[in-house]
Parts: structure tokens; sequence; C-alpha cells
């Protein structure tokens, strides 16, 4: 069947491209920004529509590679302008991290790994869903949010660990007990970020992304991250599930300050 793959041996990222001839492409994610080779640009606001909703029934999910966030009801938060054309609606979020807090963040800024990343999956609305924007190369947007160490906890984060004990065994899902809002899982500073054209990290690995990397962390206490760990696949826990950095090959990455 198509759908195994990993991150170790065998089923690891360097043979994707066996099964999957697109994660061999030119434009693969993650990749690593050099901040000294960007291009600096002044783009529109972008428009972050329902991230200060309560959302209520929000469903947690272990899909065997890493724990999804998904929205029942309509309508569903979407962003628009930076570099968009058009809206985008959300689909889903969920997270990379790795064996211990000095990596597992998919992008990396000037080489340095970052604990956890957040990845929010919006799909183009022209194209109505994500398996039909896959389709096309300005099919997804995926805000990127990466994660640092804080000696504090963050509450709000509490929800989504308290269900995370929930869904430790691969293909399992609980309703979240409290209303949700995306913003207060967000850093502060929305501004600031960084963008490219790549792909999704996982095969068949499309290169339909506009990514949009935000500069500033989350800050997320060391317990906290350490219950992501806990989830497990059906080969046992997934200790990490990041994937290497691909070639930046010809593309250029911009960077966003007012
Ligand atoms: C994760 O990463 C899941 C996938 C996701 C993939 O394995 O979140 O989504 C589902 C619904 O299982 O694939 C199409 C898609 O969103 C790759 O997403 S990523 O490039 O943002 N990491
Ligand atoms: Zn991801």
């Amino acid at each position: 069947r198509g759908e195994d793959f990993g991150y170790d041996g065998v089923i690891g990222p360097t043979h994707w491209g066996e099964r999957y001839r697109e994660c061999a492409g030119k434009h693969q994610s993650p990749i690593n920004i050099n901040v000294l080779r960007v291009k600096q640009v002044s783009l529109p606001d972008i428009a972050f529509v329902g991230f200060d909703d309560s959302i209520d029934g929000v469903h947690v999910s272990n899909n065997g590679h890493t724990v999804l966030i998904e929205v029942e009801n309509e309508p569903h938060p979407r962003v628009r302008g930076g570099p968009l054309e058009g809206d985008y609606v959300f689909s889903q979020m969920h997270f990379h991290w790795g064996d211990n807090d000095t990596f597992g963040s998919e992008d990396k800024i000037n080489h340095r790994s970052f604990p956890m990343e957040l990845h929010m999956v919006f799909f183009k609305e022209e194209y109505n869903n994500v398996k039909e924007a896959v389709l096309h190369p300005d099919g997804l947007t995926v805000l990127a949010f990466f994660y640092e160490l804080d000696r504090h906890q963050h509450p709000a984060y509490d929800d989504i660990t308290s269900a995370l004990l929930n869904v430790t065994e691969p293909h399992t899902t609980v309703v979240m007990n409290n209303p949700f809002s995306f913003l207060n899982i967000l850093p502060y500073d929305l501004r600031r970020y960084f963008t490219y054209r790549g792909s999704l990290t996982t095969p068949p690995c499309s290169e339909v992304v506009i990514w949009l990397d935000f500069e500033q962390p989350i800050r997320l206490a060391h317990d906290q991250i350490e219950v992501f760990r806990e989830l497990k696949s059906a080969h046992g826990k997934i200790t990490h599930n990041f994937r290497p950095i691909q070639p930046i090959g010809d593309r250029v990455v911009f960077y966003n300050i007012d």
C-alpha cells in the first residue's frame, strides 16, 4: 500500500522518492533559510479571519504520523493578503518534533533547529478542498511557527496536551473540552515572516505550497513538548517526525517586514 512512510530506515525520508516521484523534485520542503540571502519585501497585510473566534467541538487526532487539530463547524478560519492571491480556507493544523529539545523543526533558520514546529494548512478557496488544491501550484498555504523553550508553561497549550494524552494510540480522535482560539496559541508578532514556494513535507511531497514561516517563536515548556513525544505510530512512539532539509535550488526566500 502507498500510505506507509516513516522517518527511519527503509521507509524513511531518503527512500520517499522511490515510491513518490515528487519527493525527488527540485522545489521541496523543508529548507534552511539563510537570512543573509533573503530578499526583503513589504507585502500587503495578512488578514487572519476568524483567528480570535472561540471555536467549539475541535477534533484532535493521531494519524500515525503526527497530531491533527481540525475544526468541524463552518465557517472555518481563513487567511488572505501577504504573498497570497485570493482566500485560503483552514483545513487542519499539526506538529513536527524531535527526540529531544535540540532539534525537531522542519525548516531551519541559519541552520538553527527548533524543538518543534506548528503547521496550519489552508487550501485555496476556489479549489474547494485539499484533494483538488494539491493539483495546482498555488493550491495550499501553510503558516509555520517555530517553538522555543520557556521555563514557564504556556496555559493555552494545556487543552492540547490533555487531549494528546487521550490520543496516544494511532488513529484515535477526541473532541476538545474547551473552546479553542487560534490566536491564543500563536506568537504575538504576526508581521515578520519568511515566504517561499515549496512542497508538502510528507509523501506525496506535492510542490503546491506557499510557505509562510513566522519569525517570532512560540514559547513552550519542556514538559509540554514532552507530551507530543508520547504519541505512537504503528511502529512505536513517534519520537521524531521531521523531514531533513532539501536543496533550495533556484528559489528565492522573501522576508516581510513592514
Ligand atoms: C501530516 O503532514 C498531516 C497531513 C499533511 C502532511 O502528515 O498533517 O495531513 C493529513 C490530513 O493527514 O498533508 C495534505 C496535507 O496537509 C504534510 O503537510 S505539511 O507539508 O504541512 N507538513
Ligand atoms: Zn507539517
